[in-house]
Formats: structure tokens, sequence, C-alpha cells
């Protein structure tokens, strides 16, 4: 927990009298301080050849660039912040001149502050190299919601401009070439290793105040401490996952499997010609010595207690990073992964601290998938020797000697109750290098079809032999103990499905497709081919309305026949989409001649089951009077009554979330007004309260992630929620811990790391802070939401053993060390299904293994089914519901009264601690954090 510090009463007096006489005020006084230091804390030096860094007062300093000017503070979408100014380097500089660390010569900036597209010639730099002897180069790069970043220039590469500008400083000569990374992630740096450039400050997205953050450490008034939290490679196309990130299709096979990130480039790229900079890198003005750490044992866990000594003549902090190298064992491991770390406190030259890590040994098993080690769906702890090395970067851990531990024999530490196996990955990657072949589940007929001469015969649409891998097959209802299911996501030119027929009697069949069509009708929806030859005829379809149950996309009707000849033997019936296909049921073939009296028969045998009827439950109150909302408080166990007494409308609209609101909320939760469940509002942003006033925005998630320091984190979760509070947020729709998976997904600066633990305990951090603070946290974005691209689409096929043991894991550490009350569930599909849908991930594995007890929301829009998310044990849709669609699924039988109560059950509880927690007094900000030598730009 977050140590606080007793306010100064002059502050707690200050503050008292700003929420009261400003209480509109957005941002909290006090808020852009530790945004700067926390920026400061987390940016990573990466580069200082002959410690060009820190800057001294004789140096003469000039910015380039158009990012000396237009210093990008945060990522755009639901990520971004409304901030009052955001500060740029070229006018941090002078500050810092100002304080008399440096000499600033702000013309070459200005420059570009004119004209953002300023182009300087050599004449332009040779004039400002008489005025400056370092040259400071500012490349700014942006992302965000909905867009990827792209591998070519102008994000992953520099653009011509920047190359060009970058060789005439290198010509110019400038003692001192600094380059500072004002970037949403990494970028190439293969032009900036060179011995032209003499230092490189990772930026990142740092907030409003993060150009003054990267001041301070270019000047030396803060020592750098930050780590990376990615792999920089040297090339874009040297991350394994590059092969299908950038691609039009609708899905991403996740063959590098567990070896994300450091875990591949550590096990197949060991002479290092891969990376530019390693994860867990940074560089200090100081140096540190990581002594052989000691292990000791606690019940399950490993605790290493590591000696740290400041060697240098500078105080800094370090961050001691424990590697493991697990043996190969049956399943295979990375040569390294992130076992633990912990920072040091600020240290003066010679002094030590002794650092406690400690390593649960459940956290070092892997999860096998395939029954390899003997124990299918277990969690299993391989015998062999653990070899642990300490480090500062991960490339430095390697040089130390490890610590050993050996396990004895094999132990299970986790049996699986729910499955969720891949059921399109065709092969993985293996520690050896070698690929290993997954079963791949394709729900596609084996057996050809026998077209008989004499009856109809019906063929259900997703049992084709062979279609376009990104065809689709949904779920829409049951029919007894059938799963009904469509072929769909045939909505681009060229989708197929293939049926294979074999035809005794050949002739001219006749055929009746069965589709539905929610949008207005359609003409020439696709193409048949019988054996390769296009057929004559031309399907158009009407609008088929809302269905009863599923609206739009699942309202069924059978189109007039169309016939074709079928020839004997083998045929191949391939059904290609003109590009506006509909959603396919199924279709019956009928020998032409007889088809209308077959088809008749076939009707009447094969109605449609009858539906059960709907029984509306009367509101019943109970006897001794309404039990409203307010009444849970003293009488939580009036919980089942209190749902109880509610009618099915009632729970199906508190099932449904509700639109923002006027002060910039993203949408609210509960607002239900006969049982006095007021609103409660949720808020954006990971880097900041996203309101439609101004706020503090903070470091991004990403950057922040890189001080290694949950302290912080939980200061900054603690001090944007005392904000939020401010602007009368409840629910924070943050902290979001997807895996960065590939360096050019737009939302990672959203996101942590490419590591599962850090991810995990610094959003853990992030969480509990803002708890602190009495505002609820929403998880994000449940699983595997790892491309921006066609995000509604994309479908993340990933094993099993690397959806648990890379991609939930983070997800995981959250919900059982943080408790969060929300959880988010992601657009994208998983393995093939829409995450909000899968009972396997919301119920199976979060609800069941993990006990999460909160409330899920479904991502805002997303394009999965209100009743197949209820059924799924998705808790609320946002933005809003489709309470028609829930109790014209009870009517059908499809939904029970019990699974509403249910979901409504596990919100009204989440709402009522939420509630508590609004009632509590916002606390005055306490001096938590030293302030830098001098506060920034604060109004
Ligand atoms: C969606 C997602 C979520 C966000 C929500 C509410 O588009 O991006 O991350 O919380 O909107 O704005």
């Amino acid at each position: 927990m977050v140590k606080r510090s007793a306010f100064h009463p002059v502050t707690a007096l200050l503050f008292s009298v700003l929420l009261t006489a400003t209480v509109q005020a957005a941002v909290l006084p006090g808020n852009p301080v530790i945004s700067r230091r926390a920026a400061a804390e987390s940016m990573a030096l990466l580069k200082n050849r002959n410690s060009t860094l820190p800057l001294i007062p004789a140096d003469r300093v000039a910015a380039f660039g158009h990012g000396a000017v237009d210093f990008i503070g945060g990522g755009w979408g639901s990520g971004h912040v409304k901030t009052e100014y955001n500060a740029n380097l070229n006018e941090a500089l002078a500050r810092q001149a100002e304080a008399g660390r440096i000499r600033y010569c702000p013309e070459a900036a200005d420059a570009w502050g004119g004209d953002s597209k300023f182009r300087p010639d050599a004449a332009f730099v040779n004039h400002i190299r008489k005025q400056a002897d370092t040259a400071v180069l500012v490349i700014s790069r942006c992302s965000g919601e909905s867009k990827d970043r792209s591998p070519g220039a102008g994000d992953w590469l520099l653009t011509v401009e920047e190359q060009e500008l970058l060789q005439l400083l290198k010509k110019a000569k400038f003692r001192k070439l600094i380059v500072v990374l004002n970037t949403a992630g990494p970028v190439s740096t293969s032009e900036l290793t060179d011995d032209a450039v003499d230092a490189i400050l990772y930026a990142s997205l740092p907030g409003m105040e993060g150009a003054h953050a990267a001041a301070d450490l270019l000047t030396g008034t803060i020592n750098p401490s930050g780590k990376l939290t990615d792999t920089w490679a040297v090339a874009y196309e040297d991350y394994p996952s590059s092969k299908d990130f950038i691609r039009t299709a609708d899905f991403q096979e996740y063959e590098e499997d567990i070896f994300v990130g450091y875990r591949y480039f550590s096990t197949f790229d060991k002479e290092k010609h891969k990376v530019n900079f390693p994860f867990g890198h940074g560089l200090s003005y100081t140096m540190f010595e990581i002594a052989a750490p000691a292990l000791s044992r606690e019940n399950d866990t490993l605790v290493f207690r590591v000696p740290v000594t400041n060697i240098g003549d500078r105080s800094g902090r370090e961050v001691v990073q424990l590697y493991v190298s697990a043996p190969q064992g049956k399943l295979g491991k990375p040569a390294m992964e992130l076992a633990a770390f912990g920072k040091t406190r600020d240290l003066s030259p010679g002094e030590r601290q002794e650092l406690t890590l400690r390593v649960p040994l459940a956290q070092l098993a892997s999860f096998d998938d395939t029954g390899r080690s003997g124990h299918e769906g277990c969690r299993v702890l391989e015998a062999g020797d653990y070899r642990f090395f300490p480090g500062n970067s991960s490339w430095d851990a390697i040089m130390h000697s490890p610590v050993l531990f050996r396990q004895e024999k094999l132990q299970i530490i986790f049996r699986a109750s729910a499955r969720l196996k891949p059921s399109l990955l065709p092969r993985r990657l293996t520690a050896d290098g070698s690929r290993e072949a997954l079963p791949v589940i394709r729900a596609t007929a084996e057996k050809t079809v026998e077209i008989p001469h004499d009856r109809a015969i019906e063929i259900e649409a997703e049992n084709f032999t062979a279609a376009h891998p990104n065809t689709g097959i949904e779920k829409f209802g049951n029919q007894g103990r059938r799963e009904l299911r469509c072929v769909s996501r045939m909505d681009h030119r060229g989708r197929f499905v293939e049926y294979t027929l074999t035809v005794r009697q050949p002739g001219r069949y006749a055929i009746r497709f069965r589709v539905s069509n929610g949008r207005p009708a359609l003409q020439d929806i696709m193409t048949c081919e019988v054996n390769g030859i296009v057929q004559p005829l031309r399907l158009d379809v009407p609008s088929t309305g809302n269905g009863p149950v599923r609206g739009e996309w699942y309202n069924f009707i059978t189109l007039a026949p169309v016939t074709m000849k079928l020839p004997r033997g083998e045929v191949k019936l391939k059904l290609i989409s003109n590009g506006t296909f509909i959603n396919l049921d199924s279709f019956t073939i009928a020998p032409a001649q007889q088809s209308d009296v077959l088809f008749a028969a076939f009707d009447r045998e094969h109605s449609r089951i009858p539906l059960p009827g709907f029984h509306k439950r009367e509101r019943r109150f109970p006897p001794n009077g309404k039990i409203v909302y307010g009444t849970l408080r003293r009488y939580p166990e009036q919980l089942d009554a209190f749902l109880e007494q509610m009618s099915d409308d009632d729970l199906a609209q508190l099932l449904g979330g509700h639109a923002g609101s006027s002060h910039g909320s993203a949408g609210s939760l509960g607002a239900c007004d006969v049982f006095e469940i007021p609103p409660y509002d949720t808020f954006d942003g990971p880097s900041g309260v996203r309101s439609f006033d101004s706020c503090t925005s903070w470091p991004c998630p990403a950057l922040l992630a890189g001080s290694f320091d949950p302290e912080l984190a939980e200061t900054i979760g603690a001090a944007l929620a005392r904000e939020a509070r401010l602007n009368r947020f409840d629910i924070w729709l943050a902290p979001g811990v997807n895996i960065h998976r590939n360096p050019l997904c737009g939302r990672n600066f959203e996101y942590l790391s490419e590591d599962p633990l850090l991810s995990g305990q610094m959003g853990a951090a992030l969480a509990r802070g803002a708890a602190s603070e009495n505002i609820a946290v929403t998880v994000k974005h449940f699983a595997a939401n790892n491309r921006e691209h066609r995000r509604f689409q994309t479908d993340s096929r990933i094993s099993e053993r690397a959806l648990r043991d890379i991609y939930l894991r983070p997800f995981e550490i959250i919900v059982k060390e943080a408790r969060p009350l929300f959880l988010m569930s992601s657009y994208n599909l998983l393995s093939g299904r829409k995450t909000a849908e899968t009972p396997e991930l919301l119920t199976g594995i979060l609800r069941d293994e993990w006990k999460f007890t909160g409330t899920i929301l479904s991502d805002w829009g997303n394009n999965s089914d209100h009743v197949y998310e209820t059924l799924a044990g998705n808790t609320v849709k946002m933005e809003r519901g489709n309470p028609a669609a829930l109790l014209e699924a009870m009517r059908h039988g499809e939904l029970t009264r019990g699974h509403l109560k249910r979901a409504a059950g596990y919100l009204v509880k989440s709402l009522l601690q939420v509630q508590l927690m609004r009632e509590k007094q916002i606390k005055p900000a306490p001096d938590i954090l030293p302030s830098p030598p001098e506060a920034g730009k604060l109004k």
C-alpha cells in the first residue's frame, strides 16, 4: 500500500478551501506536479555515449523538429484526456535555462512553431550550430483507438524529412546530438544507433507535464530510472507477430505462442542480432552493483534478498529484475521470463539497499493444453532446475550467475474447469524452434452429402467441406438440445462456402436457401458454382426485418427455389459472396420436376418447434412493503427478495447501460427509478479523467509501467481517483491490460507491456490506488484485444497455453490481487467466438476459476447479442442494452428469469459497493512525492 505521509496542515486547509470554493474545478491541485514526477520516474534513457547526458550549464542547447513545439502528451480515442495545456519541450528547455541548468537557443524550435511543415536546409542548421553546440531532435508519433500504427515512414520508420534533418544534424557536428522519442511505443532506432547520435531518451506519451519531465531528465535534475516495457527490435519484421499483424485477413494466428516479446528474442536470438534495446533496459547517471541474491523459502514462495549498491557518484534509483530460466521439461519454456521485480529508494552514492523479491512457485508453472506432461488441462510445475538471474535488464541479467532452485518432481498447481481450446490455429512455435501441429477442429462436414432422387434434403449451412478462412459460423439459438447455427461474415466479395455432394441421379434440382437480411433488400447476393461452373441464376433477398429472438440477423426466411443441373458423382457446390452476403441458415435440395410436392412434404415434417408461452411475472411486493435499493445497505440479505419483486421488464432494463451524461461520462449503470437505484457514471481515459472539462493528463500506462514501481502506480491511481471524485464520476474504465503482442497495435499505449507479470502487477497497483480513493475500476479488454484493424471482426486464434500463460495472466493477477468491481470484455473474437458471448471465458474462467464476483460489462456498442451475452455470464450490455430481446428470449425459452436475476444480482452488489465509495469524503491530496525543483506550468 502507499505510505501516506501526514498532511501538512496548510495543504489540508488549502485543499478544503479549494474544494468548497471551486468544486467545479476539474483539475485537482497538485496532480500536474505528481504527473510530472511520475513521467520522469518512468521514461527510459536508452543510450548515453560518453556520458553525454546530463546536460551541464555550459551546454548551448537547441531543439529541432515539429515535436519540440508540439510535444504529444497522450493518444486519441477513449484514451484521450482533455487538458488545459500540454507542455512542450521548447518551453521546458527554456525553463531549465532560466534555472541556470543549460543555455538555450529557442530559434530552431520556433521555426516549427511558425510553420509545422518547416523543412530546414543546411544553411539553417549551420546557422543554429553557430549559436548552439547541443542539438535535441524530437521525434513524435501519436496513436489511438480503432486504428493500428503503420510499419512505414512516419510511424515505425522516420519520414524522409526526419531522415534529412537527422543527416543535417549529424553533418553539422554538434558536440552533442540527443534524440528524444516522444512516441506511442517502439519505433525503428536503427538510424540512431551509430556514434553520431550520442543519447536517446524515450519519453513516450508522458501526459501534460511530460515535456518538463523529459527536461528534468536531460539536465539531470532527476536521475533516470525508467525501463522499457517492450523489446525494441532492429526491424519491425523481427517481431514474430509481424507476419500476420498487418494484413487484411480478419484473423490472426498467434503462431509464436508463448514466445511473445523478450521471451521470443531471448530464446531464438541468442546472438542479439535482432534487438536494439531489450525489455527492461534503461540507463542511469550513476552505477549500481546488483549482488548475488540469497534464496530462502517460505511455504510455497521463493524469497530472494538482493543487495543493491549505488557505486556511482550521483544518487539514483535502480530496478532489479529477476528472470527465471525454467527447465525445458516436456512442455518447453522460453529462455527467460520475468519472475519478480523491485525498485530501490533513491540511493546516495555508496548507499546499499536489500530488496526482497517474492516468487510464488505457482507462478513458474505452465499450462498443459495438449497433455504432453500427462496432465492435460492443468497448470504444472515441471521437475528440474529453475535458474534465477537478477539484473537491471533482460540482457544484463543473463550475465549474472544464477541462483538455483530444484523442483524434485512434477507438481500439479491447478486443474482447469473450463477449456478454451482454439479450433482454427493449425500450428505453434515450440522452444526448439520447430512448429507443433495443433488439432484443428473445423465445424465442417467431413462426409459428402448424398442427394436423394425422391425426396427433399436439408443441408445445414455450417456443414461445408471447405470455406474461406474468414467465413464465420454463428450460433443463434437452440432447437431442443440442438444448437441452431448459421454461416455468417460473408459480407466480402469472394468469401465462400463449399459443399461436397454425391449425386446418384443426374438432372435438374431445385434449391431453396434459408437466409436472413436485416438491412434493405439486396440484389444478386451470391454466385453459385457447380464443379467450378458458374450457374446462370440470380438470388435477391428482401429485407427480413427484426426476428423475434435475436434481431435483424437471425430472422430467417426461405427464398423461392432456383434450379441448377447437377452431374452424376461427386459434385462441389460452391456459394461465393458477391460482397453483400446475408446469414445463411440452411438450404434444401429436391429434384426440380417434383420439387413443389417434395418441398411441401419436407416443410410439414420440419416445421420449427413451437415456442413455449410467455408468462410475465407479476411484480410481487413483499408483504411488509417495497424493498428499495437503499434498504439493501442495511439489510444486504434482502437482495434476493429485492430482485424477486422486480418484474422481468425491470430486470431486463437494468441489464443495459445508459448513454453518457452531460459532464462527459462514458455512460452510466443502474438508474432504475422504481426501485430507487441511482445512476452511476463511468468515465474513460487510462491516462486521466476523460471529461468535457479539462483534467490532469498522466503518463500513458505503457510509460508508467516503465517505472517498474507499483507504489508509484498506486499513487497515480489514487491521485487520478481523487480528481475523478471531484468531477463526480464513480467507475473508471481502466486499467487496460492487454499484452503488447505487436508494437503497432493502436491501443498499446493504453496497455502496459509485453510481459504479463509487469502488466498484472502494475495494473493491480493502479486498481488498488483508485479503489483506495473510492473509485471503482474496470479491467479491460477481456481478452486478447491486440489489434485495432477491423476490431469488431478480428479473430485472435491462440493456443490455450499461450492464452492462459500470457494473455489472460494480467487479468488473473488483477482479479485475484486487487479484486476490481468491474471488468469489460473485448471487441475482438477469441478463437472464432465473440468474447462477450463466450461462457467458458466469462463464467468458466473468470467467475468459476478466478472467483470474480463483480460486474462484467460488454464493450460499448460491440456487435454481440444481448441474449447470448447474458447466457455467457455477461452482466450489463453497454452502452445500451436490448431489453426487448431479453424478454423475447425468455418468451421463447432461451433465457430464464434466473439468468436475468443472476446478472442483476451481480450488478446490484457491485453498485452497492460503489454507493459506499461515493459517500466517502474526498481526501485531501497527501504530500506523496517531493515536488520537482520547480513546478510545471501550473495554472
Ligand atoms: C469503447 C472502448 C472502451 C471504452 C468505451 C467507452 O470504444 O474503447 O475501451 O472504455 O468505448 O468509451
